[in-house]
């Protein structure tokens, strides 16, 4: 195997082919490092040599199923160590794996299904229901459909040893799927590179990612952040990634630290203001903990200066997103500029600019555009969102943003409607559209506002049908109706009652009235 060399300008070179699974998982037991702890779960360890391995058995099967190169195989699949199998096993035959959000509903997964015209989808037993219920909705119907111990069985039948599919460094490898405000999610189409680009770039060079680190991510692997944190950057320098496969809550990553002693600690903003809390009365571990990362939404400097001073550790706050793969823009140890998202990674670039495309005078706020290697190279099936977001080699990041003299990047919103809570996208049009078909509910508009902490939380205002009174009991009622009908984390964590709506004279919703109004 030919290595990824890395220039003194910080270029990264690839070989030709190019099959990148054979330089996150085959290199280290070239290197001498089969023997060593890949993978650590409540359940046990892996080492390099069985991950390799798994990975070689998973890639004889599914080509022995008949799977082909180029089809897509969608994961609805656990923080565990077959979900890397699977991921790499697929990108090791030429299969595209798609990783998909486990906290979906049915109507989510049937889209990406028939969007991605599937050959193949592996499940978690946890998310049988909603993934059997799209399937039994969609239009399109994979070949092969695998349930956990079905997995499990379909590996040990596969034989040891694979060559991997040549491919190179600009071919199709993955995607990620990425919500807009309006309209289906959209496939972002990911090459051989990125991930290398990634693991290079912010693990190495910005966070120093090192082979003797333990890398613990709050942030599940389904999502760009957490593929990066807890599968590619430990992954790619040899080191050790701590796998939790429920939902990170204080209690169980506070466990999981005191327990696998990690390093490196990747959580979101939501989650530290949890933990902060959680800290008044838990004294949990965490000496094993050298540095914090924080991403998905923008760390208020409060949570930042409060964490540091109860733990003593520094929390990194970057911008990353599913279209540039990871972090851009970060914090550094030693120059943290609490409030602000830090300074460019090497090999990114950026331009704030007007509605004309001209670069704002520092200090003035703009849209964000980034330049660099990790970006998904277009979105599958959506020549639309395609054209209005990937120019050329820049990429429009639907952020606002403002620089100052010395480089430091602050957030200044999003530039369409679109909220980030606990980190994860969730449209206002989805929470509205769904309280509006509660018969109770006459209009609804929806808007993120900051709570205490300073995170954007969805709150709604809603007109009530004739005759019924807003009570607790209805309050309770509109809650279960969005919970049984979304994703569990876009609900509106608080309900306005009100006669009318302020409007524009053609009818739309003035939001920004609503964001400013009192409580
Ligand atoms: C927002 C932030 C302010 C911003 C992501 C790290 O979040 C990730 O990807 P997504 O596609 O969302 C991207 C959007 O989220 N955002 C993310 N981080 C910050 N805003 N400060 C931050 N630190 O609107 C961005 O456009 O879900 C994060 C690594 C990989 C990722 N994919």
């Amino acid at each position: 195997m030919k290595p990824v060399e890395i220039g003194a300008d910080g270029d990264i070179r690839f070989p030709t082919p190019f099959n990148v699974a054979t330089h996150f998982i085959d290199r280290h037991l070239a290197e001498g490092r089969g023997a060593k702890v890949a993978i650590r779960t409540v359940r046990g360890d892996v080492t390099y040599a069985q991950l390799a391995a798994n990975v070689d058995r998973c890639a004889s099967a599914l080509t022995a199923l008949g799977v082909a190169k180029g089809e897509r195989l969608l994961l609805v699949v656990k923080d565990s160590p077959e979900f890397l199998y699977a991921f790499w096993g697929a990108i090791k035959a030429g299969i595209v794996p798609v990783p998909l959000n486990t906290l979906l509903k049915a109507k989510d997964y049937a889209f990406m299904i028939e969007n991605s015209e599937c050959a193949m989808l592996v499940y978690s037993p946890e998310y049988a229901v909603e993934v059997e219920a799209a399937l039994a909705k969609a239009a399109h119907k994979p070949a092969h459909l695998f349930g956990s111990e079905a997995f499990t069985a379909l590996l040990a039948g596969g034989a040891e040893g694979f060559e991997a599919v040549p491919a190179t460094a600009l071919s199709e490898c993955f995607w990620l799927y990425s919500s807009g405000s309006t309209g289906q999610p959209k496939g972002a189409v990911h090459l051989h590179r990125d991930m290398v680009v990634t693991s290079e770039t912010y693990g190495v060079q910005t966070l120093g990612v090192r082979e003797d680190d333990v890398c613990f991510s709050a942030a599940k692997l389904f999502f760009a952040y957490g593929l990066g944190n807890g599968m590619t950057f430990p992954l790619w320098v040899g080191a050790t990634t701590v796998l939790l496969d429920t939902r990170p809550t204080p209690d169980s990553t506070f466990e999981m630290i005191a327990r696998f002693r990690p390093t490196l600690y990747f959580g979101v903003p939501t989650l530290y203001a949890a933990q902060l809390q959680a800290l008044e009365s838990l004294k949990p571990d965490l000496s094993s903990v050298r540095l914090c990362v924080s991403a998905g939404e923008a760390l208020p400097a409060d949570i930042y200066r409060r964490w540091r001073e109860r733990t003593g550790l520094d929390i990194l706050d970057g911008i990353g997103s599913t279209e540039l793969l990871h972090i851009f823009i970060s914090n550094r140890v030693g120059s943290i500029r609490p409030g602000s998202s830090g300074t460019m990674v090497p090999g990114y670039e950026a331009r704030i600019v007007d509605e004309n495309d001209r670069e704002v005078p520092i200090g003035e706020s703009g849209k964000l555009l980034v330049k660099g290697k990790s970006a998904a190279a277009y979105y599958w099936r959506n020549p639309e969102k395609t054209a209005t977001t990937m120019l050329g080699e820049w990429l429009n990041t639907g952020d606002t943003y403002s620089r100052d003299a010395e480089g430091y990047y602050l957030y200044c919103g999003r530039s369409d409607d679109m909220l980030k809570v606990g980190g994860i996208w969730c449209s206002p049009f989805e929470i509205e559209g769904t309280l509006i078909e509660c018969p109770k509910v006459l209009e609804a508009a929806v808007v993120g506002r900051e709570d205490q902490a300073g995170l954007v939380k969805p709150e709604a205002w809603i007109i009530l049908a004739d005759g019924v009174k807003p009570t607790d009991a209805l309050e309770a009622e509109l809650l279960a109706h969005c919970k049984s009908r979304m994703a569990p984390y876009k609900y509106p964590r608080k309900f306005h009652f009100v006669d009318e709506l302020p409007k524009t004279a053609t009818g739309k919703i003035q939001r920004f009235r609503l964001r400013a109004s009192e409580a």
